[in-house]
């Protein structure tokens, strides 16, 4: 089996320039467009985000070129074979994160005309028909909470969006990290009743962390008064919870890990709890599409160095200590 894994929403993916590297890097499995609103944003003031002694923090706040940029990103690199010198096409993921459900059923109606138009197409192949990954938890907006987190009205909101969908085509969800086992048993109980949703991303960023540069008494990020989104080593035992309550808890849905990726280690550690496809964020921005490479390479070399066998069977196997 050939191990997928590609950009976390938010890196290397909000202009056409960077969409394009990891279009055509050949070690990148998929590509996650920024989350996008109904219009373009800049963004909040920068600094917006910070490189930390082992991860990262940021308060983008959405910078996005709107929704409608994305989708004709996707529509071109589907249809348009000569563009680049690059005829293999890849599975790409839009990002929605609308700033009202509103806006976000907007922007699910463009998608389905979209969708429309691939379906009219003879011979398109259904496996590359771009996918939702509806972000339910971006923690850097100021005056929107992460519906992720709005317990009580989580179920209503995902009802609306889940009808809008094309039902010809499933979508997933990227969730906040949950901390508490009663709003894992919860979610997860949600999530289960809307078979449409095919898979969810284990996590964004730990919301609203604060880091401080002693030697200048100062946060490290201007938006929020430094208060950001935390990636890197940081969130990975927390990331690598929600991949395996989720996997053990959700019928039927792939479980994308996300959180603290920058080595074979790391990767192993998001398969043996349940991933099935992995996304990485800090660790890609602080590099580039190389890295792809070199974690692919890393992770198959060391499963045939201790014949571990097919990737497939490493899913979800860590077990408990008896
Ligand atoms: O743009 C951002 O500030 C941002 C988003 Br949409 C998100 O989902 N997660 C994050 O850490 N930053």
């Amino acid at each position: 089996m050939c191990f997928k894994i590609g950009n976390a929403s938010g890196v290397m993916c909000q202009n056409s320039d960077d969409l394009d590297t990891l279009y055509t890097s050949s070690y990148c499995s998929f590509v996650v467009t920024k989350s996008a609103t109904l219009n373009r944003r800049d963004g909040n003031p920068e600094p917006r985000y910070a490189t930390l002694p082992n991860g990262s923090i940021n308060s983008s706040g959405l910078p996005n070129h709107g929704f409608n940029f994305y989708l004709d990103w996707a529509y071109d690199k589907l249809t348009n074979e000569n563009k680049l010198s690059f005829n293999h096409k890849k599975k790409i993921y839009l990002s929605i994160s609308g700033l009202s459900l509103d806006d976000n059923v907007s922007m699910i109606k463009s998608y389905n005309q979209m969708i429309d138009e691939l379906f009219l197409i003879e011979d398109f192949d259904i496996n590359l028909i771009p996918q939702l990954e509806i972000n339910l938890s971006c923690p850097n907006v100021i005056g929107k909470p992460q519906i992720g987190y709005d317990l009580d009205n989580l179920e209503k909101y995902i009802r609306v969006l889940d009808k809008e969908v094309d039902n010809r085509i499933t979508y997933g969800f990227k969730l906040p990290p949950y901390f508490d086992i009663s709003h894992f048993e919860i979610v997860s109980n949600i999530l289960n009743k809307f078979d449409k949703c095919s898979f969810i991303v284990c996590c964004n960023s730990l919301g609203n962390g604060l880091f401080i540069d002693i030697a200048e008494k100062e946060v490290v990020i201007k938006p929020k008064e430094g208060f950001g989104g935390i990636g890197g080593d940081y969130i990975l035992p927390t990331s690598l919870a929600n991949v395996n309550y989720f996997y053990k808890n959700l019928k039927g849905k792939e479980i994308v890990g996300c959180g603290g990726i920058k080595d074979y280690n790391t990767c192993l550690m998001h398969i043996y709890a349940g991933a099935s496809r992995l996304q990485v964020g800090t660790y890609l921005y602080e590099n580039d599409a190389e890295i792809f490479g070199s974690l692919k390479s890393d992770l198959y070399s060391y499963i045939w160095k201790n014949n571990l066998g097919d990737i497939k069977e490493l899913i979800g196997c860590v077990k408990s200590k008896n």
